[in-house]
């Protein structure tokens, strides 16, 4: 790796994914974080105009090359890319130079073992000796030596699925999201090593300039969001005897307000739920006394 570009800045420089599974969500994400940008003509390159933030638009493999050698700042990617470059990292015996930040809660995938469908239980379950695929040689590596496992590890760059039928390899360990990939290649899941999903990943150190506090206000909005993923705003009218019953069918809901309805002896209320407001959950609140329900998406809160 090349020496660390570690040169005072007043903006902050994110690399994301250029195109890809992380590319639409992880620009989606900073648009409703406020952040609105102009891309340079190349398409390399991403100029916040709303905040001082710039975008670099890269490889997703690249970008924990960009985060230790100073490059950029903050990336967006995989954890599964990240700690993958981690684990290279620690097995030549230095630490990882970034961390991440944050889990994102977009682009969920597992990292998963697979074998053949015909093996059984037995077989599944003895690796020593095997060879297994990968593209990530160094999370399996880590995974089988905390298991005392002696198997080979066959890296791959990709088709890593079919490896087994051409004779490469005897089992594999890939991503995962639906496992339609490993059923039509007649393999089936065994061992979860990772769950991934996308994450800020950013320096082990805090910034020592004006990056720390652009960071600290992206993140600010970044918990805002995330948190209000699945948050909605109830609202709902009852008689005041019900509210009770009716409160303890919300334990997720925020501080409710309970507004008396004006010369009787009924409430409006008004919560923010953050967890799922379902139909059953409606239709609960309904026996329970509540009516004129209303659910509204909640777009942004700053408590
Ligand atoms: O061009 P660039 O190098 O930037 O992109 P890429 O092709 O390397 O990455 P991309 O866009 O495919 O994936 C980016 C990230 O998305 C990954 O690093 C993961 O963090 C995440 N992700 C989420 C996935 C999947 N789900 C996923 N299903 N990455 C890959 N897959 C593959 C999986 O390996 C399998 O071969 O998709 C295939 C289908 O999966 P099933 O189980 O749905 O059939
Ligand atoms: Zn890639």
């Amino acid at each position: 790796m090349s020496a660390p570009n570690r040169a005072v800045r007043d903006r902050l420089r994110i690399a994301v994914q250029k195109s890809g599974r992380l590319a639409e969500p992880a620009r989606a994400l900073l648009a409703s974080c406020g952040y609105a940008w102009r891309e340079t003509r190349d398409h390399l390159f991403c100029i916040g105009e709303t905040m001082p933030i710039d975008l670099l638009l890269v490889r997703d493999d690249d970008i924990p090359g960009l985060l230790a050698d100073g490059t950029c700042d903050l990336g967006i990617v995989g954890r599964n890319v990240l700690l993958e470059r981690a684990g290279e990292c620690v097995l030549a015996g230095a630490p990882a130079p970034f961390r991440e930040w944050r889990g994102l809660g977009f682009g969920a995938c597992k990292l998963a073992l697979a074998v053949p469908q015909q093996w059984g239980e037995a077989q599944a379950l003895a690796l020593d000796g095997l060879r297994i695929a990968t593209s990530y040689p160094a999370l399996l590596t880590q995974w089988l030596d905390e298991r005392g496992i002696a198997a080979e590890v066959v890296t791959l760059s990709g088709s890593v699925e079919i490896a087994p039928r051409l004779g490469k390899a005897d089992a594999i360990c890939d991503l995962v999201s639906s496992g339609a990939t490993l059923a039509a290649n007649q393999l089936r899941a065994t061992d979860v090593l990772l769950e991934s999903e996308a994450v800020l990943a950013g320096p082990v150190a805090p910034f020592g300039d004006a990056r720390a506090e652009i960071a600290a206000l992206l993140l600010r909005r970044f918990d805002a969001v995330l948190g209000l993923r699945d948050s909605k705003l109830l609202l709902f009218q009852a008689a005041s005897c019900n509210v009770p019953a009716l409160m303890a069918l919300l334990p997720d809901a925020e501080q409710p307000t309970v507004m008396r309805v004006d010369g009787t002896d009924r409430v409006a209320l008004q919560a923010v739920c953050r967890g799922a407001v379902t139909w059953q959950r409606l239709e609960d609140l309904k026996r329970a006394g509540a009516d004129a329900l209303l659910v509204v998406p909640v777009e942004r809160m700053l408590a």
